[in-house]
């Protein structure tokens, strides 16, 4: 099996892919990928023709987009729990999941990442204001808060064991520390701020920014 991934500094989707697969427990190469020249980005269109990255190779087969990806690893590796066992806990968990895949513009928009926002790592960014940022940040603090309020009495995560949904997660705890956002101002009362530290702290994604920071 083999991730393709984009820069480590800053590729929020692969650092999901890579969790991912990481949380499945399986052996698995990584391959480093470019995007950021029009020639880088011909050789990923060569290897992954939707043109993004993270793409895992299984037997020959592409399987690309990072949901995709985390569906077909909770398959393949049920003893992993990717998904909550409890049946509601996994829908709202996959809720949650699908919400952060295909929402939150503005805080993608105002909150970028890119080689000049490496958002993994000790760079720190000013706080940017937007209204539409503010809606989506207090969203955020809400589904957080509402899933670690009914879920969360096992442990630090959404939904009782660390799941898919704390994975795809994890880089928006990132772009909330690179732009120094303060949570309060959007509606937590600590429960959203704790959250985003658990992310932060979790070995898979330490061990992620170390390899940032030595690329
Ligand atoms: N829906 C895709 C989005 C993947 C995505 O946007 N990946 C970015 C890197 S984080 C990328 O490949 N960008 C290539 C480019 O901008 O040319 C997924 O979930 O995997």
């Amino acid at each position: 099996m083999e991730l393709l991934i984009g820069p480590r500094t800053y590729s929020t989707w692969s650092l999901r892919g890579w969790l991912v697969m990481k949380a499945t427990g399986a052996d698995f190469a990584v391959r480093d990928a470019r995007y950021d020249t029009p020639e880088a980005k011909a050789a990923l269109l060569a290897v992954s023709p939707s043109g993004f990255v993270p793409a895992l190779t299984v037997d020959g087969e592409l399987i690309w987009d990072t949901l995709a990806i985390a569906e077909w690893a909770a398959e393949h590796y049920p003893q992993a729990g990717l998904w909550p066992a409890d049946p509601v806990a996994r829908a709202l968990a996959r809720s949650v999941t699908a919400e952060m895949h295909s929402g939150f513009s503005a805080l993608r928009t105002f909150c970028g990442m890119g080689p000049d926002h490496p958002i993994f790592g000790d760079a720190r960014a000013e706080t940017p204001s937007d209204p539409a940022l503010d809606r989506d940040l207090a969203r955020i603090v809400a589904l957080l808060r509402q899933m670690r309020n009914r879920f969360g009495d096992d442990g630090p995560w959404l939904f009782g064991a660390r799941s898919i949904a704390d994975i795809f997660y994890t880089p928006v705890a990132a772009r909330i520390r690179h732009y120094q956002i303060d949570l309060s101002g959007h509606g937590d009362d600590g429960v959203a701020q704790t959250y985003v530290e658990a992310l932060l702290a979790h070995p898979d994604f330490r061990q992620w920014e170390m390899e940032a920071a030595q690329l």
